[in-house]
């Protein structure tokens, strides 16, 4: 048999359209299996109704590409509303082996977002509903047999909104569609350890006790004969231990009826002192699974599990291998910017180990399964995982949405069984966030009791299936929770809070923990969620809930874990969201993006990033924390009317976890201060004009860190007519009170009212106070500088620069979206008394949510200065941006 494989290895390696792209150690041992990766030559249609499985049909014009990919990477997040859910077809040639003899086929799709239909040679091979777990199929008897002929995969993919299958949430996150995991052939014996039992790896490894000093591993699995006659068979399983050496073995006999299928179960006790496998010592087992018929070899599997046992406590928190382990998390999705969700295995790797770096031991992977790639990642860098459907924000009361939910569940509990970096399996996350109507009303009571029957089945097959780990659920700030004691759901409660965020102060978090574990003090707590969003454009000397500065989301962060930190009941928090993600659902200060990313959607890492990591880590860390805020305006104190004179007072930060931080300035030491209890440590020092060198140093034990960067101070001019004080250029955010700045590092500073001899407006009020601020979450069209345009004054009069004689070209930037009406907002704009736009109508001219942008040059003389008229004909003129710029 042996020598009949090799010959079979040749026979593929010459067959073009099946050249095995990647073969893992594991394949070399196992010549009675072999895995092949389909990623490459598949061709792509976006026309979704034809029939793209007719073999007949001409696919020569299709786009050629490789796997994973999507068709959504750009569409979520240009200025259409709305992004492409449809359906599309990904074509593909397959060449019958030679000498197949009785073995099998099976297509491997680790995911297709989010229906997909397979077909062999027009034939249907399989659908599957669910765009994260992953599906298998046999097309042995749908290919044609001859050895060397062509055979037509295709796949028609379809991500539209399916009220069936979960997420039927669209507000959440983008549902990017394709065929955006790997997909790979298997060729494997009839005989052969099961592939299709809901796609699981078909052995199943726990752990039925653990101690410091032994240890006893279960393992079951699933035996599948194709053959037309039943086989006695024997199965062996052998434990590896990390160091590759046998710790023990089992063997057992079964019999399977023809085309039929066998279980085993077998326990094995250890025999060495288990190696515990901890975020600080990721060790791997392996199980080796071999099948036997009549003494030959018919399948050989390997499957690594890591040996640990865990529990929460209300009181103590979480307990791993003994010992408490308080949970530093971090939240997951899994989109990048240029990629969508098709990230290739690397990609997934990179990122698991920028968590890792970031020192957090948790992740939740936030709010669906994950590719391989990422469950291996977190076995061996030690991360403990959350893993979740995507049951999400609200339900479908339909029987098939039920059945969709349960069979995702079970796809998910069996796929990633053996992986010791999972802890919890989740179900459901702010599922009264909406109602099943997807409005904010009052649940029905029928709707409620169909989403607290659907909570309980979910969490009793999570216990069912797998008893090792924990159940639990996201909550949220909805009464309906306790009114249908679903916090007693779940083993582990967990809660998403965004105090000090969407509503409430920073100091309310810690405040209904505590209210929390006092009226449920049997019940272990997490925070499944904490966020605050940033734009890397926006600053502020006075951060503001939900302004998108980077300021406010430190401050944000370090409050939280400040009152995380004096919480030992609480077994652990995860940050949403390690970094920013597609969601066309957020038109924030950068539309389509959720910003509350601890690194941007590129993977750059933010300041906070830092915080976290001086938190987190046991590494040294040392950050000045204003890679986000290198140029900084000195605002003099708001009594004086005169230009402040440098040197500036700025305030600048380190995060670190050294026990005391030295700031040097420009060459000269600043002093050495303590980090806080949150690993921060501020000083307020003078910074010249211009470019200034700002190092901070720190010892570690014996070992000096350092890091280094430039803040670049500006004056802002306050007298401008002031004599000897030469103006060059203001630019000013009107109507808001943050520091914006924009692609040519111009600094649009906060707004003010006018004061004679400086600058300002004159009336006028910032929109009208909404959740968000002054500014709006709201995609303006045809720029970029969204904040900018997001926050205004209605109402204004005039903007006053008291400018010295000179030529100026004075730059306006409005737009108006609230207000779709025309003829209801019309005003005309005078500079210095000549009209130069007349019955401006912005609903008329550019469209409501589009940015318009007037300039104009003049001569301002006679030490007049410089005023812009803004001249009411209906309704209150508005005013986003100005700038004001020394012509040369
Ligand atoms: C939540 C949701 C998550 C959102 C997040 C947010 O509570 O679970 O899907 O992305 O809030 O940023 O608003």
């Amino acid at each position: 048999r042996y020598l009949t494989v090799v010959l079979l290895l040749v026979g593929l390696v010459s067959q073009h359209s099946l050249v095995a792209e990647q073969t893992g150690a594991d394949d070399i041992s196992n010549p009675t299996r072999q895995t092949t990766l389909l990623n490459s030559d598949w061709r792509f249609e976006l026309d979704g109704t034809i029939e793209g499985q007719d073999p007949n049909l001409d696919d020569s014009q299709w786009l050629p590409l490789r796997l994973p990919h999507t068709w959504n990477t750009e569409d979520s997040f240009d200025e259409d509303p709305g992004y492409r859910r449809n359906a599309s077809w990904y074509r593909r040639n397959l060449v019958t082996p030679e000498n197949l003899g009785d073995e099998h086929l099976y297509l491997r799709f680790e995911g297709v977002n989010q229906r997909a239909e397979v077909y062999v040679n027009g034939q249907l091979a399989t659908h599957h509903v669910g765009g994260y777990t992953a599906f298998v199929c046999d097309i042995t008897s749908l290919l044609n047999p001859t050895p060397g002929a062509s055979n037509l995969i295709a796949v028609r993919v379809d991500n539209s909104w399916d009220p069936d299958v979960p997420p039927i949430a669209k507000i959440n996150f983008t549902i990017y569609g394709g065929i955006y995991r790997n997909v790979h052939l298997l060729r494997v014996d009839p005989v052969h350890i099961a592939v299709n039992d809901f796609a699981s790896p078909g052995v199943f490894i726990d752990t039925l006790l653990v101690t410091r000093k032994e240890a006893c591993v279960r393992i079951r699995g699933l035996v599948e004969n194709q053959d037309a006659s039943s086989h006695d068979c024997t199965v062996i399983n052998t434990i590896l231990s990390p160091e590759g050496r046998e710790v023990g073995s089992a063997r057992t006999e079964l019999t399977i009826p023809e085309t039929g299928r066998s279980e085993f179960e077998t326990t094995v006790g250890l025999q060495e002192t288990p190696q515990l496998w901890s975020p600080d010592n990721a060790v791997l087992y392996r199980v080796k699974t071999e099948v036997l018929v009549e003494g030959i070899v018919r399948d050989l599997v390997t499957n690594d599990f890591g040996i640990r046992w865990f529990h929460f406590d209300p009181e103590q928190g979480f307990i791993l291998n003994g010992e408490h382990l308080y949970l530093k998390g971090t939240n997951r999705h899994q989109d990048r910017e240029g990629f969508g969700n098709a990230l290739t295995d690397e990609q997934h790797r990179e990122d698991l180990e920028l968590i890792k770096q970031m020192g957090a031991n948790f992740l939740r992977l936030g709010h669906y399964p994950q590719a391989p790639a990422v469950l291996d990642s977190a076995d061996k860098l030690g991360l403990l995982l959350w893993e979740e459907i995507p049951v999400l924000t609200r339900i479908s009361e339909s029987d098939a949405f039920r059945q969709n939910s349960l069979h995702m569940l079970e796809e998910m509990i069996k796929q990633h069984f053996n992986h010791p970096s999972i802890i919890v399996w989740g179900s459901m996350n702010e599922i009264f966030l909406r109602n099943g109507d997807g409005t904010r009303s009052e649940p029905s009571e029928a709707y409620s009791a169909k989403v607290s029957k659907l909570a309980h089945d979910l969490d009793a097959r999570i216990r069912q299936l797998d008893p090792g780990r924990v159940s639990t659920m996201a909550f949220h700030d909805s009464r309906q929770y306790d009114k249908l004691s679903m916090l007693d759901i779940p083993q582990l409660v967990a809660f998403n809070r965004y105090f000090g965020w969407y509503g409430g102060g920073l100091s309310s978090f810690g405040r209904e923990l505590d209210r929390q574990h006092q009226a449920g003090p049997e019940r272990p707590l997490f925070i499944s969620e904490y966020g605050a969003g940033s734009d890397r454009r926006l600053n502020s000397i006075d951060p503001q809930r939900m302004d998108f500065t980077n300021s406010y989301q430190q401050a944000f962060a370090e409050g939280h874990l400040r009152q995380i930190k004096e919480r030992p009941y609480l077994s652990g928090a995860a940050w949403w969201n390690q970094f920013d993600f597609g969601n066309p659902y957020n038109q924030d200060t950068i539309p389509g993006i959720n910003q509350k990313g601890l690194m941007y959607f590129d993977r750059t890492p933010k300041d906070t990033y830092y915080l976290f990591q001086a938190n987190f880590s046991d590494e040294p860390v040392l950050h000045i924390a204003s890679r986000d805020w290198p140029i900084r305006i000195a605002y003099p104190s708001p009594k004086s009317n005169d230009s402040a004179e440098p040197p500036f007072e700025h305030a600048i930060k380190v995060y670190s976890n050294a026990d005391s931080v030295e700031l040097v300035v420009n060459g000269t030491s600043v002093g050495s201060r303590q980090p806080d209890d949150v690993c921060a440590a501020t000083w307020k020092v003078p910074l010249q004009e211009g470019v200034n060198q700002i190092a901070a140093q720190a010892k570690f034990d014996e070992k000096i860190v350092s890091d280094e960067m430039e803040i670049e101070s500006r004056g802002m001019p306050t007298n401008l007519a002031k004599e000897g004080d030469p103006f060059d250029a203001l630019y000013v955010n009107v109507g808001s009170h943050v520091e914006f700045r924009d692609h040519k590092d111009h600094i649009w500073i906060p707004d003010q009212s006018y004061q004679s001899g400086g600058w300002g407006h004159v009336a006028g009020k910032p929109r009208e106070l909404s959740a968000e601020g002054s500014r709006k979450s709201v995609d303006v069209f045809n720029t970029d500088e969204d904040p900018l345009y997001q926050s205004f004054l209605v109402g204004i009069n005039q903007y006053r620069f008291d400018l010295p004689d000179g030529r100026y070209r004075v730059t306006l930037k409005m737009n108006d979206y609230e207000n779709s009406d025309p003829a209801t907002r019309v005003f005309d704009i005078k500079v210095n008394n000549e009209p130069v736009v007349e019955n401006l109508d912005l609903a008329m001219q550019a469209d409501k949510q589009t940015a318009l942008v007037t300039e104009h040059v003049v001569e301002v003389s006679e030490g007049k200065g410089l005023i812009v008229d803004f001249v009411p004909v209906a309704g209150e003129p508005v005013l986003s941006g100005i700038s004001v710029v020394r012509e040369t």
